[in-house]
């Protein structure tokens, strides 16, 4: 079996023992694993310059490869291009947009530097899978020292429509990277959609069969590969867990009522205020709730050197303290809000007491906290999943209450529904949706996306075509 090489901006390292290895890092951890292999990125330290060479570290058939990054390459890479450029865009919101041609030549620059890092960790035949809108131009960057190995990419966020992508600077750079890869991977129908007009459209590109696309002279294959979770191990954990302490605690205070949770990272593309002005209208407009329902949402830090990111837990913390100092009585307190993030078995067990898990993202690749919500749920009692139709979780789980994010009215009428639904419906929806979770495993993900690009020609393969 060829061996794995994965490259992400951040590498959870193997002493990384603080219990909240998300997801996607359990996922591709245990995928290096089984083909051994190479896991490359950022270290998460700040240098005076970037690293020339990746410092390794070993842990069984698996090696982690890191870099640290230099502190101007940080500030114009991460938290400029990265994440004041393309996180905005490929959220659709434009106006958030902030573009200098200091932060894209840093994150070109940071790429470049990767890539000559990564060379020679390279073997001829390594699979090499790189991941998300950081890591754009590293295919094309690989090409450029003459990689021939079959190279993919898998976007986790969701792709803009072509008109909005076009109101990006230079958006044909990005393109063209792009094409650079094998296998381009999407979350939804939708991504790839949209992806495809802009190669069709915007670059003159073609296609014989809708996923192999011919653009910039290569011809490279894009598909639809929704990312999902481990449901089985998710809800044995969260069974296990609600013995736990922190959940007892959780449950102690929650005196008989019900609980509705939310769980995000803080970021603009999750809809926070949306979801405290829904929480705030149903307590505003039905009596019946008001002392009988709790809402706890955890959303730790994320990106903080970013300052619409500050600006957003500003904006937070006042409304938060708005609801609170209305509606809470001397023995209850409508909503909690935590800055913090918990170890990933104290999540679950969470998630297992709330009645309700409410994911309301203005736009997502995917959304993992509502498969997470699901999974965890106990299918004698379970409850009931309110879920922004813009996430790209939706597609699967269509039998959650969907709502529109930016409908204030439908989403407190989607909670009011929820915490009142019958035992019946709640077991039904939950059946239809556990169903839709478990069938598509991130072990499914991983092993399709990558048979995908096994399924490649190498580059070196192909007959010349001079
Ligand atoms: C990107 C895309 C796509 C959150 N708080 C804590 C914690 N988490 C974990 C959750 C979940 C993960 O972080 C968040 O995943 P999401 O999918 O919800 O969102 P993003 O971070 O924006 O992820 C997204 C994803 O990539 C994968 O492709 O679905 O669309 O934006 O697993 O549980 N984990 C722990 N403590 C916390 O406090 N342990």
């Amino acid at each position: 079996m060829a061996r794995l090489v994965v490259i992400s901006n951040r590498v959870t390292l193997p002493s990384d023992r603080s219990g909240s290895t998300g997801g996607l890092a359990v996922g591709l951890r245990d995928a290096l694993r089984r083909h051994s292999g190479v896991w490359f990125g950022w270290s998460g330290k700040v240098a005076d310059a970037t690293s020339t060479s990746a410092r390794i570290e070993k842990a069984g058939r698996v090696s982690y490869a890191t870099i640290d990054l230099g502190r101007v390459d940080l500030a114009q890479y991460y938290n400029g291009y990265a994440n004041s450029t393309l996180w905005p865009l490929l959220h659709y919101r434009l106006g958030l947009i902030e573009f200098t041609s200091e932060t894209y030549d840093g994150y070109k620059r940071v790429n470049a530097a990767m890539a000559r890092a990564l060379v020679p960790l390279l073997k001829p035949d390594d699979l090499v899978w790189v991941h998300d809108y950081h890591l754009i131009p590293l295919g094309a960057e690989l090409r450029g020292f003459g990689v021939a190995n079959r190279i993919g990419f898998f976007l986790h966020t969701p792709f803009p429509a072509m008109e909005v992508l076009e109101a990006l600077p230079r958006y044909e750079g990005l393109l063209s990277a792009m094409s650079a890869y094998d296998q381009v991977g999407f979350q939804t129908e939708n991504d790839l959609r949209a992806f495809r007009d802009c190669i069709l459209h915007l670059c003159n590109g073609d296609t014989s069969d809708g996923e192999a696309l011919t653009a910039f002279g290569r011809t490279f294959r894009a598909g639809v590969f929704p990312i999902g979770i481990d449901a089985a191990e998710f809800a044995e954990t969260a069974a296990a867990a609600v013995a736990l302490p922190d959940a007892s605690r959780l449950k102690a205070s929650l005196v008989g009522r019900s609980l509705i949770i939310g769980v995000d990272r803080l970021d603009y593309s999750k809809g926070l205020p949306n979801r405290f002005a829904a929480f705030d209208q149903l307590l505003a407009r039905r009596d019946d709730q008001r002392g009988r329902v709790t809402f706890m949402q955890i959303a730790p830090r994320s990106r903080s050197d970013v300052p619409q990111y500050r600006e957003l837990r500003r904006r937070l913390e006042q409304v938060a303290g708005r609801i609170n100092g209305r509606f809470a009585d001397p023995d209850w307190t409508p909503l909690r809000y935590l800055n913090k993030g918990f170890p990933r078995r104290t999540l679950a067990a969470f998630y297992r007491i709330a009645r309700v898990g409410l994911v309301t993202p203005l736009r997502d690749g995917m959304n993992l906290v509502a498969k997470e919500y699901v999974a965890a749920q106990d299918p004698a009692d379970p409850g009931i999943l309110v879920l922004s139709r813009f996430a790209g979780a939706a597609r699967e789980l269509d039998a959650a209450l969907l709502v529109n994010p930016f409908d204030i009215d439908e989403i407190a009428d989607a909670l009011a529904r929820a915490l009142a639904m019958p035992i019946a419906e709640r077991r039904e929806r939950w059946a239809a949706m556990m169903e839709a979770v478990q069938s598509n495993s991130i072990g499914n993900w991983r092993d399709r996306f990558l048979d995908a690009l096994q399924a490649q020609a190498r580059v070196a393969d192909l007959a010349p075509t001079l």
